[in-house]
């Protein structure tokens, strides 16, 4: 039984991540041309690094919820059988104890570097320009996948997402492309599909099956 997983910020909000699209969500508080664009971030990249700074901070102030754990527990049971792609650039389903995670849009805990194209993994703020590890040069980006970039593990994805018995969407709101297409690509490769989430999403009637609730609520008793 092989089973992928796509988690958005719906699966941290119990965490007390703000997601993109709620009333007060991220995208709220700032203009998506404002930050997620590498156009925004060659026109104002303290603006960016602001932004991203500020996020990972405040990862250090939250936990994972029982929806990362349930995860982490149904990884334990499932093995290499189960990934876990996420939309999410913070570090929760690995701090919970998920180990094969798939981080499609980067992470919040590691740099790009520009230059060399290194990933690098990196704690504190890019703000203040430090050297790049790899190559001393100061080209340190976000290491976060914006609109108009190419996702990360796309071939890797697809090719889960083509084996796949069971796709379960949890927390998003279907409006990001490529993550969006997901379901109708299990779908058509034979996959069963369920969808977890507070309410209908873009992509709603693609699944065969979809529970109504908190990812805090809805996972562990979908996983235990
Ligand atoms: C690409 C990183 C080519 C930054 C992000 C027109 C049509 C179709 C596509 C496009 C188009 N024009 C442009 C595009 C492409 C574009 C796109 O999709 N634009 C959209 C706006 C139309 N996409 C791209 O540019 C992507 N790249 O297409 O490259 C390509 C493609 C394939 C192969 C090769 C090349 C790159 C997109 C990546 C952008 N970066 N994030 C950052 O994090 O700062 S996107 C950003 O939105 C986050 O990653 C986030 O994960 C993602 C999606 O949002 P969600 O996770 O779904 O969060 P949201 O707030 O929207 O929803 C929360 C959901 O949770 C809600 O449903 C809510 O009900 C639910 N919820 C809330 N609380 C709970 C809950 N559920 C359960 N329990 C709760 N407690």
């Amino acid at each position: 039984m092989r089973v992928v997983v796509l988690t958005g910020a719906g699966v941290s909000a119990e965490s007390g991540v703000p997601t993109f699209r709620d009333a007060d969500g991220l995208w709220e508080g700032h203009r998506v041309e404002d930050v997620a664009t590498p156009e925004a971030y060659d026109a104002a990249p303290d603006v960016v690094h602001r932004f991203y700074d500020a996020r990972r901070e405040a990862l250090a102030a939250v936990e994972p919820n029982p929806a990362h754990h349930g995860l982490a527990r149904l990884e334990q049971h499932l093995g290499d059988a189960l990934t876990v792609v996420t939309q999410n650039v913070d570090d929760l389903h690995e701090r919970a104890g998920s180990q094969r995670v798939l981080h499609m849009h980067g992470e919040l805990r590691s740099a790009l570097c520009r230059a060399c194209r290194r990933r690098v993994r990196w704690l504190e703020g890019l703000g203040h320009q430090p050297p790049c590890p790899g190559c001393g040069l100061r080209a340190l980006r976000p290491d976060v996948v914006w609109f108009g970039e190419v996702p990360y593990e796309m071939d890797r994805i697809v090719e889960l997402l083509r084996s796949a018995d069971l796709f379960v969407a949890i927390g998003t709101s279907g409006v990001v492309y490529p993550a969006a297409a997901f379901v109708q690509l299990a779908a058509r490769a034979g996959a069963r599909t369920l969808e977890l989430n507070l309410v209908s999403s873009g992509v709603s009637p693609d699944f065969d099956e979809a529970r109504r609730g908190p990812a805090g609520e809805l996972v562990p008793t979908w996983v235990d």
